[in-house]
């Protein structure tokens, strides 16, 4: 007995999300000194033979197959959605009114109207002590987490640019076959709610404002593809012959921000060559930020205070124990990958669990997101241009 706070996870779901939502429910607790104490009571999904075995290779204490009952186990305190988005709100909404915290992959949901019904789930469990998060890992990456306290500083002045891209090829091939991803009634949207919904975050995150309109743009260039074969990020949804794409490939959007700054937005899975190149550029009155996920230990900052002859960006290594989340792990100068964003996410919402605090972003930070989301594919369906969101 350690005196903490035990706290069991039930996560549902086993695929990519799950395998990397597990490395770091196993990792988070010997990394960060924390406040509780963390089990991996139990994982969920729905073949019998393909949960266990998840269970078996990621370290969790027991597997089920209907979700219901996994919430419901006495040993799980926090409920961990991995799933497609289509039942997000379901499981979310069920364990908030069970009483237990909840963690939910983004995009929120798939409509605002469901993303609005878990925020105000949310708001009534917050109420009764009970906290949730949407899992917005990119926040977590410590260049990005120190880029904002640099804006936050006042280092780059008054904010008048964003530009912001989230660029993979995965989909370039017209061989590579439709997995849910690629379905309206399971993911909601495409490119739009599985990455954009990154950059709308990260971009908010970083410059501490929110969008007040955007119009946009979006594309499917391959309309049907295989059932069946080799995967990308996600399993074939499997079966012969070929099936529909029901949402878009490729989105690109501007925006304005209520306090002034203007931003672009570009999200696409087929951007030849470019891998997971998640990347942000903010501009101010005295300075900038550039960042590519790419090289994710890295930030280059231009300091326009600096005299004319010397000023440049200078590219810093974000690996210094005075970076965020970088004490408490390697000697310096050691960098840092991927996996490690979700690590330091369950950290930031295990320490709020225990301080009886609301962790962020919330549910409402994710329901705004999705407001954002549903603008952009209003103004694109409409060919409206401006939405306000
Ligand atoms: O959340 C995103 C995923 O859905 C990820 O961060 C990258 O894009 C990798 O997979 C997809």
């Amino acid at each position: 007995m350690t005196g903490k706070l035990d706290l069991g996870v039930g996560m549902v779901g086993y695929a990519f999300m799950g395998a990397v939502h597990s490395q770091a429910w196993r990792t988070v607790g010997h990394v960060f000194d924390l406040p509780v104490e963390v089990r991996m009571a139990a994982i969920g999904g729905r073949d019998p033979v393909a949960v266990k075995a998840a269970a078996d290779r990621h370290g969790w204490s027991a597997a089920e197959t209907d979700w219901r009952t996994l919430i419901a186990r006495d040993d799980v305190q926090i409920v961990d959605i991995c799933t497609p988005g289509d039942t997000h709100a379901s499981i979310a909404i069920e364990a908030l009114r069970a009483g237990k915290h909840v963690i939910c992959e983004k995009p929120l949901a798939n409509t605002v109207s469901e993303a609005s019904a878990m925020a105000e789930a949310a708001a009534e469990a917050a109420t009764r002590g009970v906290r949730s998060m949407v899992a917005f890992n990119y926040r977590r990456v410590p260049a990005l987490a120190y880029a904002r306290s640099l804006v936050k500083a006042g280092r780059i002045g008054t904010l008048r640019h964003v530009r912001a891209a989230y660029q993979q090829d995965w989909l370039v091939d017209p061989s590579a076959p439709l997995t849910w991803r690629m379905q309206k009634e399971r993911a909601g949207s495409g490119a739009l709610g599985d990455i954009a919904a990154h950059i709308v975050d990260a971009a908010q995150f970083v410059v501490g404002d929110v969008l007040s309109g955007v119009s946009g743009l979006t594309e499917t260039f391959v309309r049907s593809r295989p059932l069946s074969g080799g995967s990308g990020l996600s399993a074939a949804v499997g079966g012969s012959g070929v099936g529909e794409v029901t949402v878009d490939d490729a989105a690109v959007f501007f925006g304005r921000f209520v306090g002034g700054g203007i931003a672009t937005f570009e999200a696409t899975r087929f951007a030849t060559g470019r891998k997971n190149a998640m990347q942000l550029e903010i501009y101010g009155s005295d300075g900038g930020i550039r960042f590519d996920f790419e090289r994710m230990n890295e930030l280059l900052f231009f300091d326009g205070s600096q005299p004319a002859e010397e000023a440049g960006y200078r590219r810093v290594l974000v690996t210094e124990p005075e970076h965020p989340y970088l004490g408490a792990w390697w000697p310096p100068g050691h960098p840092l990958g991927y996996e490690h964003t979700f690590t330091h996410e369950f950290r930031d919402f295990l320490v709020a669990v225990a301080e009886d605090a609301d962790p962020s972003p919330s549910f409402a930070d994710g329901l705004q997101v999705q407001k954002v989301l549903a603008a952009v594919s209003l103004s694109a369906e409409s060919g409206s241009g401006w939405v306000v969101v």
